[in-house]
């Protein structure tokens, strides 16, 4: 009996620890989950051919689209429970290491475009910030109450669909062991930007042995290869070799406990973003 309780609360303990990208954040300006495709429920996605690898599992799509341009910082926002922004708890828990990345996929309406369908191009990414110790994209996204920050590149104006995610690699050291969190929103790109950078497919990107998917990060990694293509127009920083200072940037204090319906403004400014 002591042995099943042990077991059950263990398996809650784990559960409580999963995710999920809900909030989106423009120029500092809540847009919250007004146009958020919600996944279903925290639980990861575990197969890389898998169609919900795109924008997760029944994620339904919002009648709404946020408008950026490019050079706008857009920020996601991860939690463990769905509508809880609380930042007395982690964004994603335990020790669910590894990286965040940010995809966008042109498309030609983002409250109907198919993830698994998209053409997508990689953002942004945040793999190993330092390896003394080793310190994950994730962890910074728990410094900062679950936001990450990108800059929208110079691509051409139209509906995009913007595909967040956090890679856990907790038991990543056996094949179908890595943890995908990723989740879309939809995104109205206005201005006056032409880019048009090369796309893979999602599934298709990334392989089960690839050497940022299967991995035990319970050693000392020095290095680390984020999967998936490299990041357009942006250079990711080299891997310290010092502390990572775990100090929050996101200005935690005007963390708001509401979740916005509404999509802000074109143009709207808010709180500084990190
Ligand atoms: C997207 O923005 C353009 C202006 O750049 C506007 O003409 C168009 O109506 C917008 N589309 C949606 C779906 O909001
Ligand atoms: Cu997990």
């Amino acid at each position: 009996m002591l042995l099943k309780l042990a077991t059950v609360a263990a398996a809650i303990a784990f559960v409580s620890a999963h995710a999920t990208f809900q909030e989106l954040w423009i120029n500092g300006v809540d847009a919250g989950s007004s146009c958020a495709r919600a996944p279903a429920s925290n639980s990861p996605v575990t197969s890389v051919t898998s169609g919900d690898l795109a924008c997760n599992a029944n994620a339904a799509s919002s009648p709404n689209v946020c408008t950026v341009q490019p050079g706008d910082r857009v920020t996601v926002e991860m939690h463990q429970q769905a509508g809880d922004r609380s930042c007395e708890n982690e964004a994603i828990g335990g020790n669910h290491f590894g990286p965040v990345t940010v995809y966008m996929a042109g498309v030609d309406d983002a409250t109907t475009a198919v993830g698994a369908n998209a053409d997508w191009f990689k953002v942004s990414e945040m793999g190993l910030v330092s390896n003394n110790p080793d310190y994950f994209g994730s962890q910074v996204l728990n410094d900062n109450c679950g936001h990450y920050t990108f800059t929208v590149p110079d691509v051409a104006p139209g509906n995009y669909l913007l595909r967040a995610e956090v890679i856990a690699l907790h038991v990543a050291s056996g094949v179908g062991g890595a943890q995908f969190y990723p989740a879309c929103f939809q995104l109205n790109v206005s201005g006056s930007g032409s880019a048009q950078p090369p796309t893979v497919k999602i599934p298709g990107a990334y392989g089960a042995q690839d050497p940022g998917i299967l991995i035990n990060i319970y050693t000392q990694l020095n290095t680390y290869t984020v999967p998936g293509p490299t990041p357009y127009g942006t250079t990711d920083l080299p891997v310290a070799t010092t502390p990572y200072p775990t100090t929050a940037t996101w200005d935690t204090a005007q963390q708001p406990s509401t979740v916005p319906t509404t999509t802000p403004a074109p143009d709207a400014t808010g709180i500084g973003t990190a």
